[in-house]
């Protein structure tokens, strides 16, 4: 059976088809992309489990398969938990990795590395064309560097150090990352909820 996989981010894609095959569901994953007529839904949501829900009922209801989706950000302590929901046009441009990165990190030049612990979270959602729905939620905790490096992953992995790492989530393998990120939480925590609901 089929399964959407209701993003159209292209690292989030990667990430979702390695996780899930790497747990062993055995639906035929689909991407958003394979429906290019559907128009994407406003996140209108204020936190992360409502906006996944708003992603995964939207596909569901519009293909009749069911769909899971991903809503994720950046959470920095300083900030307060921002960029949060707003980490994919935290500069304005939705999606524009690097002008929010670039900007992120200016708005924390003066902080000092006590001060710059961040975690990354995810919710994972599961809706089927009835309208039943699941979500669960997986983090990855974490300092923010100073200055980007590493060329893996998308999105503000060059400048998150996850706890008890010396490289950045971008200096992982996709493996090494998937193995402990927030996503690979999530989503691992998902796949006995869609076996249970698909079969
Ligand atoms: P879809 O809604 O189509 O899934 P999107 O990119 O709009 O795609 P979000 O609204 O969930 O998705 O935004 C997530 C943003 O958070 C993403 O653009 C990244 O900047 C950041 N982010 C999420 N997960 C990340 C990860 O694993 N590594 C680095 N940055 C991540």
């Amino acid at each position: 059976t089929r399964l959407i996989l209701a993003t159209r981010n292209a690292g989030k894609i990667t990430e979702l088809r390695s996780i899930l095959a790497g747990a062993g569901l055995p639906h035929d994953l689909v991407g958003a992309d394979a429906y290019p007529d559907i128009p994407d839904v406003r996140e209108t949501g204020v936190t992360f489990a409502e906006n996944a829900l708003l992603k995964a009922h939207a596909l569901a209801r519009a293909t009749g398969l069911p769909a899971v989706a991903d809503d994720s950000g950046l959470c920095v302590d300083v900030l307060n938990g921002a960029p949060g929901i707003f980490s994919a046009r935290w500069a304005g441009t939705h999606g524009d990795d690097k002008a929010n990165l670039d900007l992120l990190l200016a708005q924390l030049s003066d902080i000092a590395d006590e001060h710059r612990g961040a975690h990354f979270a995810c919710a994972a959602a599961l809706a089927l064309p009835d309208g039943t729905e699941r979500v669960v939620e997986g983090h990855l905790n974490g300092t923010l560097r100073h200055t980007p490096s590493g060329t893996n992953g998308f999105g503000y992995d060059p400048i998150l150090q996850p706890e008890g790492e010396t490289r950045t989530c971008a200096e992982l393998t996709p493996a090494e990352k998937n193995a402990i990120s927030h996503r690979g939480k999530a989503f691992r925590a998902l796949v006995p909820v869609v076996r249970e609901l698909l079969g």
